[in-house]
């Protein structure tokens, strides 16, 4: 595992256990017609055999074909979390409770494979104050390492106040959270519907994008300062936007019809947001990344299952960067954001 010269921490990758996935095949068979169901029905409620490119075993699987695939390619450890869109289509205390047992079972494979595994604690957001709890359990108690939300809830927007428990316990416990993709939410899921555009070619990154945007626009990062924000997929494209929005929310605050920000946006993604490379493997995207938010802010991923780890790798080592920046991608940030204890290797 030694033989390459970087550690590699790999931070957007997904788990699932028997428990959410069985919950899930309820859901699946439940009528609806959420952008999520394409996926949960494909997935989870598959005829024998017919599961989707195998995620469902994938996603079962944590110390068979995952330490296997890891092994062979040199992926020296997992950030784990619980796939999207986690527990965040179950009743409350049916989140309440799955998300739990998920963390309890990620903390035990941590154990088994502390320098191979670390994991992002899940919350039910349905319920934020008993979120805050699993939260502060997740960390004090299961020494996991950050949160993970799959953007929506029920359609709904952590500047919600009555989401504010949540920023308020990862703030309070100095973690990160991470905003995973799910489904555009109802209300903008309609021209989505065509042509497969709705997941992670371009529906999950608009959704999380929009989140992100409207977090800032709120001007929750003035009340929760230290708040960290992880996105992945190059931070979904944001801070490509970033001049525009400046312009744009600067003239709507002078004209009186949007909170007032103490700062501007560009500067809240800069201060309060990092970005993982998942499944978008492109030089100049992390060249124009690591120019607008530093080198400190960009952590690698792979996605895996849902991304294949040998190109993965085979990118990382061949991005033209140097070996400072290049031990910064592959593990150093990754270290730092998710409090994993560095190695000698
Ligand atoms: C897919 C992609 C599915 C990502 C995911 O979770 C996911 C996919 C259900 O391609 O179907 O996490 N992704 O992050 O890009
Ligand atoms: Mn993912």
């Amino acid at each position: 595992m030694a033989d390459h010269k970087f550690r590699r921490i790999a931070t957007e990758e997904a788990f699932t256990i028997h428990e959410v996935a069985e919950a899930l095949r309820g859901v699946a068979r439940a009528p609806g017609n959420s952008i999520d169901l394409t996926l949960v029905r494909n997935i989870y409620d598959a005829p024998p055999g017919r599961d989707l490119n195998n995620f469902l075993s994938r996603l079962l699987d944590l110390e068979g074909e995952r330490l296997a695939v890891m092994d062979e390619l040199g992926v020296d450890m997992h950030v784990l979390s619980l796939t999207s869109p986690g527990v965040q289509m179950f009743d409350a205390d049916t989140a309440t409770t799955l998300v739990e047992r998920a963390n309890d079972r990620l903390a035990e494979v941590i154990a088994r494979h502390p320098t191979r595994f670390a994991g992002l604690c899940g919350f039910a957001p349905q319920s934020p104050k008993r979120a805050a709890k699993e939260m502060e359990r997740g960390i004090r108690d299961l020494k996991l390492n950050g949160f993970i939300v799959n953007s929506h809830t029920n359609s709904e927007y952590l500047d919600d106040p009555k989401f504010w428990p949540i920023l308020e316990a990862a703030e309070a416990l100095d973690r990160t959270l991470y905003i995973h993709p799910r489904g555009p939410s109802d209300g903008m899921d309609k021209p989505f519907r065509d042509y497969m555009i709705h997941g992670a070619m371009w529906g999950y990154g608009l959704e999380v994008g929009t989140h992100a945007v409207r977090l800032i626009c709120s001007g929750l990062f003035d009340r929760f300062p230290k708040l960290r924000i992880c996105l992945g997929h190059m931070g979904e494209g944001v801070h490509f936007m970033l001049w525009r929005i400046d312009f744009m929310n600067t003239a709507a605050q002078r004209g009186g019809r949007v909170p007032r920000l103490q700062m501007k946006p560009s500067e809240y993604f800069k201060r309060n947001f990092v970005i993982t490379t998942s499944g978008m493997e492109s030089d100049l995207a992390l060249d124009f990344s690591l120019k607008t938010l530093g080198s400190d802010n960009v952590l690698w991923a792979i996605d895996y299952p849902y991304q294949p780890t040998a190109p993965a790798v085979a990118w990382m080592d061949a991005v033209p960067a140097s070996d400072e920046i290049k031990h910064k991608l592959y593990h150093g940030n990754a270290e730092r954001v998710f409090h994993i204890a560095p190695q000698d290797r």
